[in-house]
């Protein structure tokens, strides 16, 4: 293994980096920063508990059919627990809790964390990619927040992110201002830039869906995966899915392409929530240069009507995109 110190990416770890952009603002309050600090020690916690998996007991699959794996709640406390304490969240939503959470000592925190703490839960018993999905907002009211509060349109997202357990521990970060990614060096314990200012491609050359849908979607959607699988001279797609939006997200953006999860007879507004993990996604891949859309609205201007609600979503190359909306748009003219 070379020397760490010989590593291209040791000079840049996730925290330097996250005080130089606190460096870029006039205002600075320090609050922000801490905030992103926070999100690291995060990641590094769950991802240290994600290693132990299947070797420590309580981890393991629920007691009772249908009862959520404890691990969820376990990743949904280290969430709660480490914002809590940066004094400047006020509410949080997370995927795991029916309401809003509200952080006691400082309700009226101007920031509003959307979070999924730990995505593609069904992957990690058998070793598989999973991760953690988080958005910041900034609130524009300065009340004690509440429910409307959360879902004020006018709240703007200031930055989001996810980190990616895999082979590697990963964490993908936008503050507005580009998209970057670092990998644990479990070495030094320190996340390392690995991947500067990210662009996705114009068009890529795979598709990521659970195709077993597939009876059960529309006309527009079967037309389209049909026809990346028997394209009229041209090359065909891959197929890749992971089943962690995280993981199949990830590679999305790193080699092109599209991941979607349309709606369908069962779930006409899909599987994926709108707040905790398409929107964060959205404005990462927008950062990027990237589109996500519902297959009519850009996802970061869809207004939610409640903190829960999912959306069918199409992201990734902008090209891929288009073109499943152009199916959408044909059929609808029929
Ligand atoms: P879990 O976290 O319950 O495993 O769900 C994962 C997920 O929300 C998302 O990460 C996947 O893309 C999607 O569901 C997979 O859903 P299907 O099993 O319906 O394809």
């Amino acid at each position: 293994m070379a020397n760490i110190i010989q590593s291209p990416n040791y000079h840049m770890t996730l925290s330097k980096f996250i005080f130089n952009e606190e460096l870029k603002h006039e205002k600075i309050t320090g609050e922000f920063t801490e905030l992103l600090s926070s999100c690291q020690t995060i990641a590094k916690a769950i991802s240290a508990m994600l290693r132990r998996v299947g070797l420590n007991e309580p981890y393991g699959t629920p007691e009772k059919e249908k009862e959520p794996m404890k691990i969820q709640g376990i990743a949904q406390d280290i969430f709660i627990k480490i914002l809590s304490e940066t004094g400047s969240v006020g509410i949080i939503i997370s995927r795991f809790s029916p309401k809003v959470i509200d952080v006691e000592k400082t309700k009226k925190g101007k920031y509003i964390l959307v979070i999924d703490p730990l995505d593609g839960v069904t992957n990690i018993e058998l070793g598989l990619p999973t991760g953690s999905i988080f958005g910041i907002m900034l609130r524009v009211d300065s009340r004690v927040p509440t429910v409307e509060d959360a879902l004020n349109s006018n709240n703007k997202m200031v930055a989001s992110g996810y980190m990616m357990y895999g082979s590697t521990t990963i964490f993908v970060l936008t503050t507005g201002e580009g998209v970057n990614e670092f990998i644990l060096d479990p070495q030094i314990g320190e996340f390392l830039l690995t991947d500067k200012a990210i662009r996705i491609a114009e068009k890529g050359m795979s598709y990521s869906v659970n195709e077993g849908y597939l009876a059960l979607w529309d006309d527009a959607i079967k037309e389209y995966i049909r026809e990346r699988k028997f394209p009229d001279k041209k090359k065909h797609y891959t197929a890749r899915y992971v089943g962690s939006m995280v993981g199949d997200f990830h590679r999305t953006l790193k080699r092109g392409g599209i991941f979607m999860y349309p709606g369908n007879k069962d779930q006409p507004f899909g599987k994926l929530e709108l707040m905790s993990k398409c929107k964060p996604l959205a404005f990462i891949v927008t950062q990027a240069g990237g589109a996500a859309s519902d297959g009519h609205t850009n996802i970061l201007e869809i207004v939610p009507k409640s903190i829960h609600q999912t959306t069918p979503i199409f992201i990734g190359s902008p090209v891929d995109v288009n073109e499943v909306l152009e199916f959408v748009e044909k059929h609808q003219k029929r």
